[in-house]
């Protein structure tokens, strides 16, 4: 078929199909995220990733999952689901339930999973980068064959503790992928406020890292390019520097949804036009893949699967009181004296 060609396409229509499922249920459920939070019915932060979905499908199916390594900052919620995390597990501990990842201690900020590779969900700014250097330090150490992904946001990039990580992960051939989620805003601020040169991307050369940057509204490229990536630094047990360039639609948390000074509506109209999944969809039709009907179908089918989880959380219970003091490092029961 001669759109093949024009697009570069040599996907099955069912792997396509994932992708766009993936990419639709992961904007589904953080919108119900978002009214969740409005209704008053999750505590804390949250911080949604509609319209950078394409980045973290690419880059889950381009890693053996399970075995190999993914930690991010707060906005999580993809990472886990992706990773195979039961959505329920997810939304439980948004909504501070007892079958939530953290037994709904956490929150949001801080979904953690290791069984399926997934360790969180860190709410300090750069903090969790040398955590993920530590788990690509382990498995080197170990001579385990295991890569870790290490996201994090552009404002992130700028935190003095990433350039540490950086001379360290290279010093040490750490197999360890740095993922900069450039989605063009920090908190309250846009990059060219932020970061003194916005080409992110370079910031991995002066130590002799491999450093790159890619379109991340493209799914089909985005797997593509991060597969190779991944491979790469499992073989040659060096690190990476990637920039993806994104975009997230919705405000920087969700309680800051409708004070967005820092951008214009133009902007955000023009941005809608790289939307990942009206980009896949066309590409799809285009093929012969989709159909209008179908997609519509899909979309139904999804919304109900997040009504259906919501429901299953909204019914579970919190967690006892007697347990706040259980799973924390100190002794900080009353009854110690604290
Ligand atoms: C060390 C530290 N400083 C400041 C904050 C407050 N803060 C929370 S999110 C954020 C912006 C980070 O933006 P970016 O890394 O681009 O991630 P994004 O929210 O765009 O995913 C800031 C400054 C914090 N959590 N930690």
């Amino acid at each position: 078929m001669a759109k093949k060609e024009e697009y570069k396409i040599t996907e099955s229509a069912a792997e396509l199909e994932e992708h766009l499922r993936d990419m639709l249920f992961i904007r589904h459920f953080e919108e119900k995220c978002n009214r969740v939070y409005r209704e008053g019915k999750a505590g804390g932060y949250m911080h949604v990733y509609i319209g950078m979905e394409a980045l973290a499908v690419g880059w889950m199916k381009a890693i053996r999952k399970g075995e190999d390594y993914v930690i991010t900052a707060y906005r999580d919620h993809a990472h886990a689901l992706l990773l195979g995390t039961p959505p329920e597990a997810v939304l439980g501990e948004i909504m501070g339930r007892k079958i939530g990842t953290a037994g709904g201690k956490g929150g949001s900020m801080h979904i953690y999973d290791p069984k399926n590779g997934f360790y969180g969900g860190w709410g300090i700014v750069g903090g969790h980068i040398p955590l993920g250097a530590g788990l690509a330090f382990a498995a080197r150490y170990r001579g385990e064959d295991k890569v870790c992904l290490n996201f994090m946001g552009d404002g992130a990039s700028n935190q003095g503790v990433v350039f540490e990580t950086l001379n360290m992960a290279s010093l040490t051939d750490l197999p360890c992928v740095f993922i900069i989620e450039n989605n063009e805003f920090a908190m309250g601020t846009r990059l060219e406020y932020h970061a003194a040169d916005k080409e992110l991307w370079k910031r991995g050369l002066p130590f002799d890292i491999r450093s790159e940057r890619i379109d991340g509204m493209d799914v089909i490229d985005m797997k593509r390019k991060a597969t190779e990536i991944v491979e790469w630094c499992r073989k040659e047990q060096r690190p990476a520097w990637i920039e993806i360039m994104t975009y997230r639609y919705s405000g920087h948390g969700a309680a800051d949804n409708d004070r967005q000074l820092y951008r214009t509506k133009e902007e955000e109209d023009l941005a809608w036009q790289r939307d990942p999944i009206a980009r896949l969809k066309m590409q799809m039709i285009g093929l012969g893949y989709m159909t209008e009907e179908k997609y519509e179908a899909i979309e139904e089918e999804l919304i109900e699967e997040v009504e259906r989880i919501y429901e299953i959380c909204d019914a579970s219970p919190f967690p006892e009181p007697d347990e706040v003091y259980d799973n924390i490092y100190s002794d900080m029961k009353p009854e110690a004296g604290h």
